[in-house]
C-alpha cells in the first residue's frame, strides 16, 4: 500500500455513493506507464496510473497516481464540471518527493473576485478550512501567478511528518470532497448565454494555465520522454481544449 492509495480508493467509493459514476475514456497507452529510474542499488520503477470518470454534471473526474517508492508518491486529482454549471474545480495535488510532502487542496473558483460566487462556493467551506489551519499551516513559497486560481479556502501545506498526511490531510481531503459533492448535488444548469460564455472562458483560462505550468512536466519528461508527456498533459490531464475542438 502506498501513501496516497487510500485517498484514491476512498474518493472512488465516495463518489459512487453520491453519483452515478461512469467511466471517462483514457487515451490508449496512457492507462499505465512504467519507467526505471536511478542507478545501481537506487534503481526504482516509477509507475503512473490514470483514472477517469464522469457524471451527469461533471465532465471529467481524473486522477494521475505516480508511485516510485517511498520518496516519490504523487496523487493529482482534479474534477472538471460540465460547462453549463458554475461549479468550482475540485483540485488535489498530493506530492511526496525526496524533499518532503507538499499538499495542495482546494475548490478552485471560476470567478475568484465575485462576491456572489464567494458567498456560494467559498464561504460554506471556510469553517472546514479553519478547522485544519492549526494542524496544516500555510506552506510558504507559492507561485504568485497561481494565486488567482485558488480560493480563500486553499489548503497549502508541507507537513514534515508522514503521519500528518495519513491523518489530518486525509481527513481534510474527505471533508473537502464531501463539501464538493454537496455543491454538485444542488447545482442547477446555467442557461443564460452570457453566463455560459463566461464559464467557458474561465474554464479555458484555468486549464491553459495548468497545462502550461504543470509542475510535473519536468518529472514526466525525465521518466517517460517529451512526446508521451505532452500528449498526457494535453490529451488527458488537461484536455478541455481538445474536447471542444472535437465537438465544434
Ligand atoms: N501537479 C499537477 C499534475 C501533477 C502534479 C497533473 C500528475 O498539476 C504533481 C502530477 N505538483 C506535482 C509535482 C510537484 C508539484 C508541485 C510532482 C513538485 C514539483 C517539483 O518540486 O519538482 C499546486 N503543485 C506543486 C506546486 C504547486 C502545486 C503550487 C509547487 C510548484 C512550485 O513551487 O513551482 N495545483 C498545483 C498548481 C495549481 C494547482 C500550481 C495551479 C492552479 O491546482
Amino acid at each position: 500500500m502506498t501513501l496516497y492509495q487510500p485517498f484514491l480508493d476512498y474518493a472512488i467509493d465516495y463518489m459512487k455513493s453520491r453519483s452515478q459514476l461512469d467511466s471517462y475514456p483514457i487515451p490508449p497507452g496512457f492507462e499505465s506507464k512504467e519507467a526505471i529510474t536511478g542507478k545501481g542499488k537506487n534503481q526504482v520503477t516509477v509507475t503512473t496510473t490514470s483514472y477517469g470518470f464522469q457524471t451527469a454534471k461533471l465532465r471529467q473526474i481524473r486522477a494521475a497516481h505516480v508511485q516510485g517508492g517511498k520518496a516519490l508518491q504523487v496523487l493529482n486529482f482534479v474534477i472538471f464540471p460540465h460547462l453549463n454549471y458554475d461549479l468550482p474545480f475540485f483540485g488535489a495535488d498530493l506530492v511526496t518527493l525526496p524533499g518532503g510532502h507538499l499538499i495542495a487542496l482546494d475548490m478552485q473558483p471560476l470567478f475568484r473576485d465575485e462576491a456572489k460566487y464567494q458567498a456560494k462556493y467559498t464561504e460554506p467551506i471556510l469553517p472546514i478550512f479553519q478547522s485544519y489551519e492549526k494542524d496544516l499551516p500555510w506552506g510558504g513559497d507559492f507561485p504568485e501567478e497561481a494565486s488567482q486560481f485558488f480560493s480563500p479556502a486553499f489548503l497549502w501545506t508541507r507537513p514534515s511528518d508522514t503521519a500528518i498526511v495519513e491523518n489530518q490531510v486525509f481527513a481534510a481531503f474527505k471533508d473537502y470532497l464531501k463539501a464538493y459533492f454537496d455543491f454538485v448535488e444542488s447545482a442547477e444548469p446555467v442557461e443564460d448565454p452570457q453566463h455560459l460564455e463566461a464559464i467557458e472562458q474561465a474554464q479555458l483560462r484555468y486549464l491553459r494555465y495548468r497545462a502550461e505550468k504543470d509542475p510535473a512536466r519536468g518529472m514526466f519528461k525525465r521518466f517517460y520522454g517529451e512526446e508521451w508527456t505532452e500528449e498526457y498533459i494535453h490529451g488527458f490531464l488537461f484536455n478541455l481544449e481538445r474536447e471542444l475542438l472535437s465537438i465544434h
